[in-house]
């Protein structure tokens, strides 16, 4: 076993983990190790490919603070143009020096005797093991795709895709096609397929709530503008972020107050869609805001064209060649796009991460859902700090917001715990549960509890586990400074409460 030694290890190097790098590295912390099982830089944002994606946060939000491009092309950017920033972001700042591609992480586990992480790794080089001090988890919700179980889906011959797996060189053109799925990830591919393929069958088992797409590109004189004239940037960004957190305080603390919104929403469908019965067919019945709000223009037009039908009975099952519903219609079909979303609160990465006593995640979570403290340290897991950890999803704006919070915690985390020479850090469990019980109460008169929906903020147990209740400067503010007396703490030998008070000293003195 060849195993290699590094300070920091970050698993992921999409938003999150590429940020964390380049925060680590400006204040000194360079001993860090980035690991990812693609070829670059990216996550989310090199894997989805599929025909029309894009990010429905307008592009000056949807970008680190201290890395703002006064040269997007579009008020919305694309998955090229965003995969694009973000490789020239880690090219800017060094970061494929300190990353290993092609490295699949497949086993983490904590080593009470070392208090170190190990890693178990397969990729291109001869190391097996990766030994850490600190790791950070920075794969992402949305990394792990949901195919869907249906009955017969694996017998099926024809081109099966998961949306988040695209295979651009399948050729759709002439194709008879349905895609099962009517989320933010199907209503951008299906306007694109529609225009090529022969016939599009859209299996909708709920309709979603979809507001107009105010998207256009940026004229010649709007970049220079973002160029050079000193602030406009940040005050676009403080604009949309603001307008923004108004949805915010609708959907947690006054669902009634987004019936504007809704209106928008009904709106859409009127000038996208003539027939009565289809309008009907598409207008949800859950209150707007239980799921994720969706963005598009192209959308209900879509539905009307004569090669689309929207198929709203339940699918029964799978043959080799075609989809049947629950009234017996057989759909033939060539291709099977499956826009399925991912698996979120139940992700496999759970059961690949073994904290004390060789418990794992995916077992921690089981009963009681995912708990953590701040989103980041979780009771069970030292040393360790999940980037989009538990209860940290957004539904209305800039996820890279939420991540930069964190970002400022795990630095401050790693500079305290490195001034005072601590080298276990673990959350109390009395620390976590207040916190977790807090988001709970907090979360009682919000949209995702009383909206009438299913959704993926939801785990199994129907708690609200993966989405931040309320306003994200709140986020920004539990997150600036790292509160160490939440945490047990160890000092080399010493044992954790005479470390706590030795700790504490230090600290307060810094
Ligand atoms: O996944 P989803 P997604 N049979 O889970 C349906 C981000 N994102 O990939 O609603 C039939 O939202 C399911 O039906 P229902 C964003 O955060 C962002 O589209 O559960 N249907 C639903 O319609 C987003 O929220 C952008 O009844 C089945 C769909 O599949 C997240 O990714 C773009 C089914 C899944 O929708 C996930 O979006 C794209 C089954 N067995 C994605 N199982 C941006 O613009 C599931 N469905 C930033």
């Amino acid at each position: 076993m060849t195993t290699h030694d590094v300070e920091i290890a970050i698993v992921g190097a999409g938003f999150s983990g590429l940020g964390a790098a380049i925060r680590l590295a400006q204040d000194d912390f360079t001993d860090y190790l980035i690991l990812d099982r693609g070829a670059d830089f990216g996550g989310t944002w090199r894997d989805n490919t599929y025909p029309g994606a894009a990010c429905d946060v307008p592009s000056h939000l949807y970008s680190y603070s201290f890395a703002q491009n006064p040269d997007w092309t579009r008020s919305y950017s694309h998955q090229p143009e965003i995969h694009r920033y973000i490789n020239d972001v880690a090219a800017a700042h060094d970061i494929a020096a300190n990353t290993w591609f092609h490295t699949e992480v497949t086993k983490a586990t904590w080593d009470e005797a070392t208090e170190t992480w190990l890693l178990d790794i397969t990729g291109d080089g001869d190391v097996d093991q990766v030994r850490a001090r600190v790791l950070v988890g920075a794969v992402g919700p949305l990394c792990e795709p949901n195919l869907p179980d249906i009955d017969g889906i694996e017998s099926f011959d024809g081109q099966l895709v998961h949306s988040a797996r695209w295979d651009n060189d399948y050729d759709f053109t002439g194709k008879r096609v349905a895609v099962i799925g009517t989320g933010a990830s199907a209503i951008q591919i299906v306007p694109q397929l529609a225009k090529t393929v022969g016939h599009l069958d859209v299996y909708q088992r709920t309709a979603p709530w979809i507001i107009p797409r105010t998207e256009r590109p940026y004229l010649p004189v709007e970049n220079w503008a973002f160029k050079n004239i000193p602030g406009l940037q940040n005050l676009i960004r403080g604009t949309i972020y603001t307008a923004n957190e108004s949805v915010a305080a609708g959907m947690t603390y006054a669902p009634t107050a987004l019936k504007p919104v809704e209106a928008l929403c009904r709106a859409n469908i009127f000038r996208g869609i003539r027939d009565r019965g289809l309008r009907e067919q598409v207008t949800p019945t859950f209150a707007v805001g239980c799921k994720r709000i969706l963005k598009s223009n192209e959308w209900y037009p879509t539905l009307a064209r004569d090669n689309v039908d929207l198929v709203t009975d339940r699918i029964a099952r799978i043959t080799s060649n075609a989809v049947i519903t629950a009234d017996g219609t057989e759909h033939p079909v060539d291709a099977i796009v499956v826009a399925t979303g991912f698996h979120v609160t139940d992700s496999p990465v759970f059961d690949t991460i073994h904290g004390v006593g060789g418990t794992s995640l995916a077992d921690t979570w089981s009963a009681g859902g995912m708990k953590g403290y701040k989103g980041t340290f979780i009771h069970g897991f030292p040393n360790m700090a999940l980037l989009i950890g538990p209860s940290t999803g957004l539904g209305h704006t800039s996820m890279v917001y939420m991540i930069e919070s964190q970002l400022n915690y795990l630095l401050d985390y790693l500079r305290k715990t490195r001034k005072a020479g601590i080298t276990r850090t673990e959350v109390t469990k009395d620390a976590q549960e207040r916190y977790s019980a807090a988001l709970q109460k907090k979360l009682k008169n919000s949209v995702w509890v009383n909206g009438g929906c299913a959704s993926w903020y939801q785990d199994e147990h129907g708690n609200i586990t993966a989405l931040w209740p309320g306003f994200t400067f709140n986020f920004r503010n539990a997150t600036r400074r790292f509160d160490i007396a939440a945490y047990a703490v160890t000092t080399g030998t010493l044992p954790a409460a005479e470390a706590t008070a030795i700790s504490d000293a230090v600290i307060a003195s810094a």
